[in-house]
């Protein structure tokens, strides 16, 4: 093992106090800054996620914010995803693509209000690019990087812990829509969103200083329901199909490719800067995707490179996430299939570290 040398430029998060008080085991980076990865074990984080509640330190969903008349023109610009229904209140996970159609970024985009909007991001700068095309387009429209820091409640009990710490109100929230809440006088955006399949809610806390009063509220009041420290777990991650940027997909995959179609509504999507680069590639289609892929035998080492995928000793794809789950009882992975492999129930080879396992080409593990 090596140790991360910190410094200043790898940011801390204004929940980090609670984090190593909570006994955190590893980080991983994220946007420059410390995303928790590990608190007991992988196995048992993602046991408890899956029968408690826990509260997770995701600051590092940084939010770009557009603020002024051109907020909701910029943003069209940047998705292939048609953004005219969009209402405030409503999140839209939107695929963020560059002139070649290539996926610079898979964010959540919240609308505030007509004219200021939150693009919550995965891993990559996607600040810059934002700015690049306002000001080179002239846009009338602010764009920057507020001091607001996500912390998510995640689990089947998340309802009851928001509930009690922010009121019964949080209950009517429905999936991928906000409402603002308040907190020792602050109004909080709250979404009923999160990067596992367990349900719950992100808070999108505005303003550093109540970061750990926060923090420590919910806590307090979920020490009856068995609350934890937690972070997004790789094993239930992959188990329910949510993809990872920089991971499973980088600026070389289209949308289709990551299985992002459904985001998607090219034709109608006037404005996008990637739209032509897709609308060309979308005459054909596709020749790789993404796919679950279920890996035999023991539990494979972490997967921090791409692994082969072959058939026949050639290679007809890659895998970039891997891990044991203990519920399906086999390795579950995200690989990125040719076509002529990617058909449910198509048995294929992984080039482990450990060697050659055999694998099977899967829709989904849940399904
Ligand atoms: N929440 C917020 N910001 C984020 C993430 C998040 N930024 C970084 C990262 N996660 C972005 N990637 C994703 C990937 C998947 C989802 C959200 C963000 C997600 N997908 C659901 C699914 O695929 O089942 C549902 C999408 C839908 O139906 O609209 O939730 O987690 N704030």
């Amino acid at each position: 093992m090596v140790e991360l040398a910190l410094s200043r430029r790898l940011r801390r998060t204004p929940f980090s106090e609670g984090v190593e008080a909570a006994g955190v085991k590893a980080y991983s980076v994220y946007n420059h800054m410390l995303l928790p990865a590990v608190f007991r074990s992988p196995e048992e984080d993602y046991r408890h996620l899956k029968e408690a509640v826990q509260v997770w330190d995701v600051a590092v969903e940084r939010q770009v914010e557009l603020r002024g008349p051109d907020a909701g023109r910029l943003l069209q610009m940047l998705t292939p995803r048609d953004l005219r229904g969009m209402l405030p209140g409503q999140c839209y996970y939107v695929p963020i693509v560059d002139e070649t159609g290539g996926m610079l970024n898979d964010p959540v985009a919240l609308k505030l209000s007509e004219d200021r909007y939150w693009i919550s991001i995965a891993d990559s700068d996607l600040l810059y690019w934002v700015k690049g095309i306002a000001y080179g387009y002239r846009l009338d429209v602010l764009v920057d990087e507020p001091d607001v820091s996500p912390l998510a409640v995640q689990g089947p009990k998340a309802e009851d812990l928001v509930a009690a710490v922010f009121g019964e109100g949080i209950r009517a929230v429905r999936f991928f829509r906000f409402g603002l809440f308040s907190f020792q006088g602050r109004e909080l955006v709250v979404a009923r969103s999160g990067y596992s399949k367990q349900g719950g809610f992100e808070i999108y806390v505005d303003g550093s200083d109540i970061a750990m009063p926060l923090w420590n509220a919910l806590f307090e009041a979920g020490a009856s329901m068995d609350v934890h420290a937690g972070c997004p777990n790789l094993i239930e991650r992959v188990e329910g199909g949510l993809l990872s940027y920089g991971n499973d997909m980088t600026d070389d995959n289209t949308p289709h490719e990551c299985g992002l179609g459904r985001f998607c509504s090219t034709q109608t999507a006037i404005g996008c800067i990637g739209r032509d680069a897709l609308l060309r590639v979308a005459k054909e289609g596709p020749v790789q995707q993404i796919r679950a892929v279920a890996i035999d035998g023991p539990p494979v080492p972490r997967c921090d490179r791409w692994w082969p995928i072959t058939a026949n000793g050639k290679r007809v794809g890659r895998i970039s996430s891997a891990a044991w789950s203990p519920d399906f009882d086999t390795n579950v992975a995200v690989g990125m299939v040719r076509m002529t492999h990617w058909d449910p129930e198509t048995e294929v080879t992984v080039e482990t570290p450990d060697g050659p396992r055999s694998a099977l080409v899967r829709a989904e593990f849940w399904a």
